[in-house]
């Protein structure tokens, strides 16, 4: 496949990062929440394997925050996502999937309680921002919806403690996953969580002092030699093997969170007021007619511009592959597809057109095992 530039201008933000990155040798870019996101530091088999031993530093500035403050933020947060955050504390971050009135998805964010009047939606590829606008406005909300400046550095791998302590100190070992506190950097306090979009632990520090954060940035390279710590981005590789969805890749605002194995984050019973509940209510009883599950192919390379159809041996339609990599672990390339409701058994097996060639695959259960 040929390759194309990318055409940097205003609408395809640059992050503070991206000068550093450019010089660290990032090879591509995908643009989300219309900012750079780097997509590749050379071989994402390489930048795999260095991951699941060692530690890397991403520039994921690209997961924007939107900002809900004032006497109805709590309201509003909460009638946008179908998880109760009734019983939601500060200094912890929940995921979070935000719907519509159809009980569609319209992002899946991490949001952090920052207080019980301000909220941060950290969100994947969408515009949350218009959504939460028009949802104010049309309750007469008393609420202050922006995008704040925070630009987000994740430390990532199994040696992301040991770095994070060195420079951060012991404390910040004892955070808990998915939640964050104030650490110190040279006289700056700057939000951390223990988390971000890998399975490999670590951290992510959420920087509203941009000066700070660019020497933080620097200096987790300095002292992160003796780690072999090296820049890195979300895996496409590590991400599937590890079952984490993306927004507009797996699922989009065609799908709802039933059809996504979002259950443990609809609360249903609940007595919170969301938009969609009572759609979903009425989904659950009736049953969903597809659902995201894993397919693993017999075949060793894949690349996925787009989703693809797949069928059974009949030439029936099954479903659409919508993620796809070669894994290192499972020896062949898995997916995931959105599988229609008679095809569901785990070791269905189908067939798939990859340039012009057919191969066999078969579907299994999320996560892989
Ligand atoms: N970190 C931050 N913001 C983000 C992401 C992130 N915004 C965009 C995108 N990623 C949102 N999507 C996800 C998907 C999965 C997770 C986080 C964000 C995740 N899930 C855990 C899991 O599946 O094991 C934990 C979920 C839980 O149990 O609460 O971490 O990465 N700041």
């Amino acid at each position: 496949m040929k390759n194309f530039s990318i055409a940097k201008s205003r609408r395809m933000r640059s992050t503070p990062y991206t000068s550093r990155i450019e010089k660290q040798g990032v090879t591509a870019y995908t643009i989300y929440n219309h900012m750079l996101l780097p997509a590749a530091f050379g071989s994402i088999e390489d930048s795999y394997y260095h991951l699941k031993e060692h530690v890397q530093v991403w520039d994921v500035a690209a997961e924007r925050q939107v900002e809900i403050s004032g006497k109805d933020s709590a309201k509003l947060v909460q009638l946008m996502t179908c998880r109760d955050l009734s019983k939601s504390k500060f200094g912890r971050c929940y995921y979070c999937p935000i719907i519509d009135d159809s009980g569609n998805l319209v992002n899946d964010p991490v949001v952090l309680k920052l207080a019980e009047d301000k909220w941060w939606i950290s969100i994947a590829d969408s515009d949350v921002i218009f959504f939460a606008k028009g949802l104010a406005s049309g309750h007469k909300f008393d609420v202050k919806i922006i995008e704040p400046i925070v630009d987000i550095i994740a430390i990532q791998g199994p040696k992301s403690f040991s770095l994070m302590e060195k420079v951060f100190g012991k404390k910040i070992t004892e955070l808990k996953f998915f939640g964050f506190d104030y650490f110190d950097f040279e006289g700056i306090k700057h939000l951390i969580a223990r988390s971000g979009w890998s399975k490999q632990g670590g951290f992510e520090v959420y920087v509203q002092n941009t000066k700070s954060g660019q020497k933080l940035y620097d200096y987790l390279f300095e002292v992160g030699k003796v780690f072999n710590v090296k820049p890195g981005c979300p895996n496409l590789i590590e991400r599937i093997e590890s079952g984490l969805l993306s927004y507009g890749n797996d699922f989009d605002n065609n799908d709802n969170p039933l059809e996504c194995g979002f259950d443990q984050y609809v609360s249903l019973d609940s007595e919170v007021n969301f938009l969609g509940k009572e759609k979903l209510k009425k989904i659950k009883s009736e049953g969903i007619e597809k659902k995201l599950m894993g397919v693993k192919i017999e075949v060793k390379e894949i690349s996925l511009p787009s989703s693809k159809n797949i069928y059974d041996e009949n030439n029936t339609l099954i479903g659409e592959l919508r993620s796809a990599t070669y894994s290192p672990q499972f020896k062949q390339v898995i997916g995931i597809a959105m599988i229609k409701k008679p095809f569901w058994k785990s070791s269905q097996s189908f067939k798939i057109e990859i340039n012009n060639n057919t191969f066999n695959g078969k579907v299994c259960d999320l996560p892989f095992i």
